[in-house]
This record gives structure tokens, C-alpha cells and sequence, in this order.
């Protein structure tokens, strides 16, 4: 019969890093990813009208909210579009980027960590 393996204390599934007091920021990490917003940035050329019609493709808003959010960014220079993760923050100003070149716009958008 082959020797046993050593066993990890507390059985396999246990992460040694819980031990001391880093208990309760491991659970955090696990359940909470950090989170990430996208902010639209305003600018004199985008039309009103396209980032409405944006917010509402990509950041899934109604065009009530969409119409409050582009107002809001167009009064103070800058405004939040959506929280997601790293990837999909990523993605959504990607394609915001994408969009606006295609019509010719000078839209920007960015990834700031919540
Ligand atoms: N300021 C632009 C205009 O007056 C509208 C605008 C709003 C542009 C929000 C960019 O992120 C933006 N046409």
C-alpha cells in the first residue's frame, strides 16, 4: 500500500491564508471583486443625442435615465455610466470608444476603480 500524503491541516479545502487575522479580508475578495465604474467624460462635439442612445445600448438605461446621466455629465464635465468588473468595465469603454470614432466624435470614456 502506497504511504499516505501529508494532510493540510484542516483538510484539503482549507486556504492557509485565513490564518491570523486576514480572516474576514479573504472573504471579502472571494464574494466581493472589486468593482470598477466607467466614467463618460464630456466634451463640445458629441451629440446629446448619441450618448443617450448609448447609454441605453451599452449601459442598459432607460431613456429617462439615459437623458438624466448625459445631462449630468454635460453639466459637470463627467458622470458614471455603469459598475462592473475589471473585464467588463473594460469592454463597455472599448466600445464606447469604438462607437464614437465610427460617427466621427470625440467621446472618451475611462476606468476608474470604485
Ligand atoms: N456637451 C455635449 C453637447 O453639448 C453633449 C455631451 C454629453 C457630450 C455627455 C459628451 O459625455 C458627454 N453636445
Amino acid at each position: 500500500m502506497a504511504p499516505k500524503e501529508p494532510q493540510e491541516p484542516g483538510g484539503p479545502g482549507r486556504d492557509r491564508r485565513r490564518e491570523g487575522g486576514t480572516e474576514l479580508r479573504e472573504r471579502e475578495r472571494v464574494t466581493k471583486p472589486p468593482r470598477f465604474k466607467v466614467v463618460l467624460y464630456n466634451d463640445d462635439y458629441t451629440p446629446m443625442e448619441f450618448v443617450v442612445s448609448l447609454l441605453e445600448s451599452l449601459f442598459r438605461m432607460s431613456p429617462s435615465r439615459a437623458t438624466q446621466v448625459m445631462l449630468n455629465i454635460h453639466r459637470k464635465g463627467a458622470g458614471v455610466a455603469g459598475i462592473y468588473v475589471l473585464e467588463v468595465a473594460e469592454t463597455r469603454v472599448a466600445s464606447v470608444h469604438k462607437l464614437a470614432e465610427e460617427r466621427g466624435y470625440p467621446l472618451r470614456a475611462g476606468v476608474e476603480e470604485e
